[in-house]
């Protein structure tokens, strides 16, 4: 660069400095959900150009050598000298932070929770980065390394069409890795074409000798969302929809009752998942309620004397996408995907209101069956809240209230504690030879649980392994589930390596995910990991947990002077040796369970435990893929 700096190209480096020295401020991280936050914010740059009405067609590429590029049909970013700092246009948005919002005033723009930090981060945190523009009749193209101008905008052809094409190599003085992932990238591409009907995104990856290529476009909108968030269960009716424009808030809403007994509602603000819900979700669940129990009265299904019908009742198997579009969202909440205009709870009740009254006049049979199905919830809450009552009662005369199974330890801080879930006696009987007595305890289970995504609470509640683990947990369930109580904090599976162990695993995990779910969210489950070989040689052993872990201890040497051991269960090993490679602190290696993305989670258990059986061949068949997406 020249050496008289202008006072405006001060502050841009100033800027750009800032990007770099605390990237976390801006991108989050810089490890795996960091890089791929470069590529979100360059596909909700382009996204907004698709909501403004200009582009069609966005496609990602990821290229050989690690760079992204993401190219839009829009109008092109503008190349006009911007008189405020007497550069191009493109140039103030490439290189000034926050310089988006300057151009494009109107329209809804992407922007909260980590998005919307502007492209200009993506460009300080780049190796070097190329924009290429066409518009005008011509073919622009600037250049910039770690956020600095490097080639000037120049004129490079002509060109009929319009568009912007964003390409950059992710630093390595930057981030931690440099790995952009797929499966990271088209899930969220393809929610992306879900929210915005019509629109095509392409994710293409030429890394593998055979590129790979996917396109996402849903003419249906969310309700194409709904139906695939449905593909494996039974609905009870045709997708309820809606689409209105109300006070300048753009609402968009599917769904669909099933027979299954979760509810299944995402919520959307300015194509941003809000997972801590807010306004939208708060005027949609509000107006289900009402809807429901205003026809359930109204057809002498629920009588004056019955009082009303819960929201928790009526949302029992409910898939729904709730979608809205506004100028200057207001997001709150810790990680700030919680929606807090208040109008929008208003303005979504009104609308839905609406519509379910319609629907259920139009389709009385479609009414009856959500109103029963509603009603068997209640009637099963009721009898679940019984049998807890009971189940309190009886705790109360038998003293202390702990199962008879459980191995306790002797330590009474939670912090300090853990609880084995073993499967089976033999290897509860290892399992408590093994332990530590002073911070672990031991609950052996027999045989399978039951499985809970095919059961209604109060028969969850009638399974005696459920209620043994619920007791010594400490915490209660369901409803009135309070994670104060929690007895330990480390809640450590500890299952074969066989199909049955992983079988008990995923419906232990079924049953914390659909009922403790504050257990998976703030970190307390846990999977033991027992070794798969132990390998002799003389008085030497190893322990491999892998076949690579094998591999490595075997190297090149002639395996006849080792003497391999492959352990099947949990029951071939002695107390010590267990110990020793599964359950000792320091030694042992425990894989935390995180909820790292809910819809694909939702999508697993539904697979899973649900009512369809060929998804569950199907999970068995990618049994390692599945776990992987799983975060185990
Ligand atoms: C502001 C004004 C105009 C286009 C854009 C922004 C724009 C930005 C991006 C970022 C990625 N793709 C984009 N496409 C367009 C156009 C103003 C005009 O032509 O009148």
């Amino acid at each position: 660069m020249s050496n008289n700096y202008t006072g405006e190209q001060i502050e841009v480096l100033k800027g750009l400095e800032a990007v770099r020295k605390r990237p976390g401020m801006y991108i989050g991280n810089t490890s795996e959900r960091g890089l791929h936050q470069l590529v979100y914010e360059a596909v909700d740059n382009a996204v907004d150009e698709a909501l403004a009405g200009y582009a069609k067609n966005v496609k990602v590429t990821i290229y050989k050598d690690g760079s992204c590029s993401v190219e839009d049909d829009g109008r092109g970013i503008p190349v006009d000298m911007h008189a405020e700092e007497k550069l191009p246009a493109v140039e103030v948005v490439m290189t000034i932070l926050h310089a988006g919002g300057k151009f494009g005033k109107g329209g809804y723009k992407v922007s909260g929770g980590l998005h919307g930090v502007g492209i200009s981060v993506v460009n300080a945190l780049s190796e070097w980065m190329i924009t290429r523009i066409k518009r005008d009749g011509s073919v622009y193209e600037m250049r910039f390394e770690r956020g600095i101008t490097a080639q000037k905008l120049k004129k490079t052809g002509k060109s009929d069409e319009t568009g912007t094409f964003q390409w950059w190599k992710p630093d390595a003085e930057v981030f931690e890795t440099l790995d952009l992932h797929w499966d990271i990238l088209q899930k969220r591409l393809r929610e992306l074409a879900f929210l915005n009907r019509g629109l095509s995104i392409t994710l293409r990856d030429e890394r593998p000798d055979e590129p790979r290529e996917r396109v996402y476009k849903f003419d249906g909108g969310i309700v194409s969302f709904v139906e695939w968030l449905n593909e494996k269960k039974d609905a009870l009716h045709p997708i309820i929809s809606t689409h209105a424009e109300r006070e300048g808030v753009d609402v968009e809403v599917a769904m669909a009752w099933t027979d299954t007994y979760s509810e299944q509602i995402f919520s959307y603000a300015n194509n941003i998942n809000t997972i801590e819900g807010g306004m939208h979700l708060q005027g949609f669940r509000q107006a289900v309620t009402q809807a429901v129990n205003g026809y359930a009265k109204k057809r002498g299904m629920l009588k004056e004397s019955d009082g009303s019908l819960s929201t928790d009742d009526i949302v029992e198997g409910l898939t729904a996408v709730v979608s809205v579009k506004l100028q200057e969202p207001q997001f709150e909440g810790q990680t700030k995907t919680k929606l807090g205009n208040a109008r929008v709870r208003s303005i979504v009740y009104g609308l839905v209101n609406e519509r379910l009254d319609f629907f259920f006049e139009e389709n009385p049979k479609s009414a009856r069956a959500i109103i029963e199905k509603t009603m068997q919830a209640q009637r099963a809450r009721e009898a679940a809240k019984k049998a807890r009552d009971l189940s309190r009662r009886k705790n109360a005369l038998e003293g202390s209230g702990l199962p008879g199974k459980l191995v306790d330890c002797k330590n009474n801080d939670p912090k300090e504690s853990e609880l084995f879930l073993v499967e089976g006696d033999s290897a509860g009987g290892t399992a408590k030879g093994g332990r530590d007595p002073n911070t672990q305890a031991i609950l052996p289970l027999r045989g399978k649980i039951l499985n809970v995504e095919k059961a209604r609470l109060d028969k969850v509640l009638s399974n005696e392994e459920i209620r043994t683990m619920i007791t010594a947990l400490g915490t209660g369930f369901g409803d009135e589930f309070d994670l104060g109580k929690l007895r330990y904090h480390k809640i450590i599976i500890m299952t074969d390596a066989d199909v049955d162990g992983s079988h008990i695993r995923t419906l232990l995990l079924t049953f914390f995910y659909r009922q403790m779910r504050p257990l998976v969210d703030e970190g307390h489950v846990f999977i033991a990991q027992p070794p798969l070989y132990g390998i002799k040689k003389g008085k030497k052993q190893w322990w491999a947990f892998s076949e690579a872990d094998l591999k490595n201890v075997l190297g090149d040497a002639d395996p006849k002077e080792f003497t391999i051991q492959q352990y099947k269960g949990l029951g071939e090993m002695d107390a010590e040796q267990l110990a020793e490679t599964t359950m000792e602190v320091g030694n042992r290696r425990l894989k935390r369970i995180a909820i790292e993305d809910v819809v694909e989670a939702e999508q697993i258990f539904v697979d899973l435990m649900g009512d369809k059986v060929e998804p569950r061949k199907q999970y068995i068949f990618d049994y390692a893929r599945s776990v992987k997406n799983l975060d185990l």
